[in-house]
């Protein structure tokens, strides 16, 4: 393998793990993706009296997460579909819902909805850090006033809740 030496040396020097850890706060490495609706017929209305899809998060960890510049998509193909306004927050084991309008009407409103026949959803990092993947799935078609929850909160196992939490816990 004397071949492959330069190259280790090559990397050796180039100083990569002495890089400064780019500006701003650290990604929210440890939420995830907890529960979304897809098709919302009456389940929960936006401020706009809107029956729009929704997305919730979950914050695992006993310190706050910071989404300012995080990105959230229905096309892992193309992460950076709707960035987080700057401040946006959510609690030590708190819950944030980002509604999926498609049509934007507030704050937290995304560009993009959420396909009832099935789609992906992900959660990217601010593109100082590379715009990093942080937690993202790939779901079927979903039933109408139902959604797709991970049970307990954060846990690996999905199901199909009849009765969806939006902004708080998975039951
Ligand atoms: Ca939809
Ligand atoms: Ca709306
Ligand atoms: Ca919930």
């Amino acid at each position: 393998m004397r071949a492959g030496l330069p190259l280790l040396s090559l990397f050796l020097l180039c100083g990569c793990a002495s890089e400064p850890a780019p500006e701003g706060p650290e990604p929210a490495w440890e939420v995830v993706i907890n529960e979304f609706q897809a098709d919302n017929v009456s389940t929960l209305a936006d401020e706009s009296g809107e029956f729009d899809d929704w997305i919730e998060l979950f914050n695992p960890t006993d310190e706050p997460a910071d989404l300012t510049g995080h990105y959230l998509t229905d096309d892992l193909q193309a992460p950076t579909a709707w960035r987080f306004p700057a401040g946006t927050m959510i609690d030590a084991l708190g819950y944030l819902v980002v509604w999926a309008d498609g049509a934007p009407d507030g704050t937290l409103h995304t560009s993009f909805s959420l396909s009832a026949g099935g789609e992906q959803i992900g959660l990217f990092a601010p593109l100082a850090w590379d715009g990093v993947q942080i937690d993202a799935g790939e779901y079927e078609q979903q039933a109408a006033d139902q959604s797709m929850a991970r049970w307990p909160d954060g846990a690996l196992t999905w199901q199909a809740d009849p009765s969806p939490t939006p902004g708080r816990a998975n039951d």
